[in-house]
């Protein structure tokens, strides 16, 4: 049985553009979101071998110290080339000081290495997992991707992480030159086309009410 979201909700990221993000997904379902941040929570251990697990060991971590339901994304670009890196490890190939403009540069670096020079040989995808955990260990868990290509040079200032490489199929502009409203591509604009909107609408479908 899914279980609906109610009351407060706990938005388990340290990610500022990801809460925007996570946030502005839930503002017209009327749930009172609370960040990991305000409640000065920290931040588990990715041990995961898959989005799916991480997403759930930072919605539990954080369902359990707040004791409140929790929502939590692991999400990562997957590059088709570089036999599907970044991947889980997105987050660290900015390293320490997350600097994306060197994790982009990282990845156009080995993109030349092995020739990828035409759209074709450029694919990648998203992908977002989403988890809400509840205090009593109830699980529920979407997943979904969105496809492209990677450009170079990064266009765009909007968004974050990868979003300026990211070309989504069928737009000929970068998510990075997006709104965020226009990366969501939520109705009127479409059914979704961000990762994490898509699978933002999986989760609405089973766990908010229409809104
Ligand atoms: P939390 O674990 O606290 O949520 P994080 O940044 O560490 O934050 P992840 O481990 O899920 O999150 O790492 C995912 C990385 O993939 C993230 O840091 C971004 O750089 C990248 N990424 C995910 N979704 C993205 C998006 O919509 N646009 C651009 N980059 C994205």
């Amino acid at each position: 049985m899914h279980r609906r979201i109610t009351g407060k909700l706990v938005i388990a990221t340290h990610n500022p553009g990801k809460l925007a993000e996570m946030k502005e997904l839930l503002a017209p379902h009327g749930i009172e979101a609370v960040s990991a941040g305000e409640l000065g929570l920290g931040e588990p251990e990715e041990t995961g071998n898959d989005f799916r697990s991480n997403a759930a060991i930072k919605a539990i971590a954080a369902a359990q110290a707040a004791k409140l339901p929790a929502f939590a994304d692991d999400s990562g670009i997957v590059v088709d080339a570089l036999d599907g890196a970044p991947g889980i490890y997105s987050a660290r190939w900015a390293g320490p000081t997350k600097d994306f403009t060197a994790a982009m540069a990282q990845i156009e670096r080995l993109l030349r290495e092995r020739g990828a020079r035409t759209p074709d040989r450029r694919t990648a995808h998203f992908v977002s997992a989403l988890c809400v955990a509840w205090p009593d260990d109830h699980l529920e868990q979407v997943e979904a991707r969105a496809d492209g290509t990677l450009v170079w040079p990064p266009r765009g200032t909007a968004g974050f992480g990868y979003d300026p490489m990211f070309l989504p199929d069928g737009h000929t502009r970068t998510f990075g030159e997006m709104t965020s409203i226009e990366k969501h591509g939520l109705p009127p604009l479409g059914l979704g086309l961000s990762h994490r909107a898509r699978a933002f609408v999986k989760l609405a479908e089973i766990c908010l009410e229409p809104r």
